[in-house]
């Protein structure tokens, strides 16, 4: 696969960024999609955060199957990882980051205070590859807050944090990382969530590889949906059936294949199929 608009040097230019800025927080949030808690990591976070502390968030929710999203809750915390459920869009338990925060760093701001220093805002950064719904979940935090600006030693640039609430700081940019490609199945996956533009893989691929996903993971919604019947050995009568049910025509009453690659992929988008989860983590333990 190749490396879509993300260049060698690139790479290089944001991980230098991101470990400049890691420097000026005590804790990282790692935005992941809830629907594909595997693929939308950055292959190489762990060596840009160090040994920062983190907190996951599994964004988007609410589109995500919910049985599997708390396996992978489970799965992130077995680890040592506290891992928050959130929707970034209407606000489900974006109120609990900051006490999340808390507890994670609750020995680092009892050692501060026990040396004297004055209990201080916990500073924060997002990081996450595109789509994650990074922005989204600014402007939720940032609602009724304000910007606060900081001169640092060593940082050239002036640093921007949001303030939310008393005692919680938020970098006002985002750290932007480029997703993996290290599989075909990862970059089917980013693409059919649209967290790559739709352009970078062909998208008859795309949509058959939904089929075939549906046709193995959620059939009963997938033949549903259309009031067809798969049979995933046959794609084009899948796309016939489709294109007939849906009325996606040509003159002649010809298929129109491209109406079906577009009406699948907003259905597969837009919860037709209910909440799906694309990353089981049984395969990834
Ligand atoms: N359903 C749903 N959509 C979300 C959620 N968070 C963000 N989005 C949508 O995901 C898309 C990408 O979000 P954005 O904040 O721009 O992602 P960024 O590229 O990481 O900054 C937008 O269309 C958002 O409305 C969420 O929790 N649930
Ligand atoms: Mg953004």
């Amino acid at each position: 696969m190749k490396q879509i608009q993300w260049y060698p040097g690139h790479m290089a230019k944001t991980k230098k960024e991101v470990k400049e800025k890691i420097k000026l927080v005590d804790i990282v949030l790692e935005l992941l999609d809830a629907r594909i808690p595997y693929s939308s990591q950055n292959p190489v976070i762990k060596e840009l955060i160090g040994n920062k502390p983190r907190v996951i968030l599994l964004n988007k929710a609410d589109l995500s199957d919910p049985i599997e999203i708390d396996k992978w809750v489970s799965f992130f915390e077995a680890q040592g990882v506290k891992t928050l459920k959130i929707n970034a869009l209407n606000g489900m338990n974006v109120d609990k980051i900051h006490g999340t925060l808390r507890k994670v760093l609750k020995e680092k701001i009892a050692k501060e205070i026990s040396r004297g220093r004055k209990e201080r805002p916990i500073r924060t950064m997002i990081l996450g590859i595109p789509n994650v719904g990074k922005s989204t979940l600014i402007n939720r935090l940032a609602s009724k807050k304000k910007l606060v600006a900081e001169d640092r030693p060593g940082v050239t640039k002036r640093t921007q944090y949001i303030r939310v609430g008393q005692d919680f700081e938020l970098l006002d940019t985002p750290g932007i990382l480029w997703p993996k490609f290290d599989s075909d199945s990862v970059a089917f996956k980013l693409a059919i969530t649209g967290a790559i533009k739709d352009n970078i893989l062909p998208i008859d691929e795309v949509v058959i590889f939904g089929f075939k996903f549906l046709y193995k993971n959620y059939l009963k919604q997938f033949e549903g949906r259309y009031e067809i019947t798969v049979d995933i050995d046959n794609v084009l009568e899948i796309y016939d059936n489709i294109g007939i049910k849906r009325g996606c025509l040509l003159p002649g009453k010809k298929i129109d294949y491209d109406r079906v690659n577009e009406l699948f992929l907003y259905d597969f988008r837009h919860q037709r199929f209910g909440r799906i989860i694309l990353d089981k983590v049984e395969n990834y333990v």
